[in-house]
């Protein structure tokens, strides 16, 4: 018996961390895990996985792959013979999905620094292609105006630790007064905490960093990385439950919307 995994870069912390989850917690039921991994053209990656897998006679697909709700819906309407379960898709939409609610990490993250007394938040926020990018971003700046704020920079990476340090580089030269930055997730974090420490910045004494993920290393970062802590391993472990409980004929698979919640570490003050 096989589940697949249809996964975007297993190069990133945090879709790594699930598909070792997948295959545990399947593993577990008796269950084998194909993965196949796409990176470039996502469209066309999904397509030619999704008939790999279906080649192979799997017919419940896990789908950790970021997509609009428009191409998401379509996938399903494509495979109707295969139960496809999605991870990075706007929570609220019609697709049966496991995800994070992408407020509430957001909005502790501002409040927490708003309450310290910051006032210049900068934001760097993860890629455009991505929909929790989108949605983490779109959090951020709505509870920054409901405390009457703009974010003081609005930089975006692509997720790794490099984009994270060309980012915070940028927005040094671009707008340095800021007083902290709330950024999109762990690794790009690390890249901003070396930049900083490059300029002899002192973290938190005169900038703030605040990550997103609670990857396992997030705890070794210098200094400890307060950050919103998503239960990676509990979205592997629900997904697997939800698609092996549900049969494709069920008109009501409800998708499940799992919280997010602010570690407070070193790394803020
Ligand atoms: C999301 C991570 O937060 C981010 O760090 C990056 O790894 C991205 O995945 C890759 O697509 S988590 C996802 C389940 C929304």
């Amino acid at each position: 018996k096989t589940i697949g995994l249809v996964t975007t870069s297993l190069a990133l912390h945090a879709p790594s961390q699930v598909a070792a989850a997948v295959k545990r917690y399947a593993n577990l039921e008796n269950y084998q895990v194909l993965i196949s991994m796409i990176d470039e053209n996502v469209h066309n990656g999904i397509k030619d996985s999704i008939n790999e897998l279906k080649s192979q006679l799997v017919d419940k697909v896990i789908i950790n792959v970021p997509l609009e709700t428009e191409y998401a819906e379509k996938i399903v309407a494509d495979n109707t013979n295969v139960q496809c379960l999605f991870l990075d898709v706007d929570p609220y939409s019609s697709v049966f999905n496991v995800s994070f609610n992408p407020a509430d990490g957001t909005r502790s993250s501002v409040k927490y620094l708003y309450e310290l007394g910051h006032r210049e938040i900068a934001l760097l926020s993860g890629p455009d292609s991505s929909v929790s990018a989108k949605l983490r971003l779109k959090s951020w700046i709505e509870t920054l105006d409901g405390y009457g704020l703009q974010p003081a920079a609005v930089v975006k990476g692509n997720w790794d630790a490099q984009s994270g340090y060309a980012g915070a580089l940028q927005m040094l030269r671009s707008t340095p007064n800021f007083s902290a930055v709330l950024v999109a997730n762990d690794q790009m974090a690390l890249g901003v905490l070396s930049a900083f420490h490059q300029h002899q910045i002192s973290i938190p004494g005169e900038k703030s960093v605040i990550g997103y993920d609670d990857t396992y290393e997030s705890s070794f970062f210098h200094p400890a990385l307060t950050t919103v802590s998503l239960d990676l391993d509990l979205q592997g472990k629900e997904a697997v439950r939800r698609i092996l409980d549900s049969s494709h004929n069920d008109g009501e698979r409800s998708s499940s919307i799992l919280p997010a919640r602010l570690v407070i570490r070193n790394s803020t003050g």
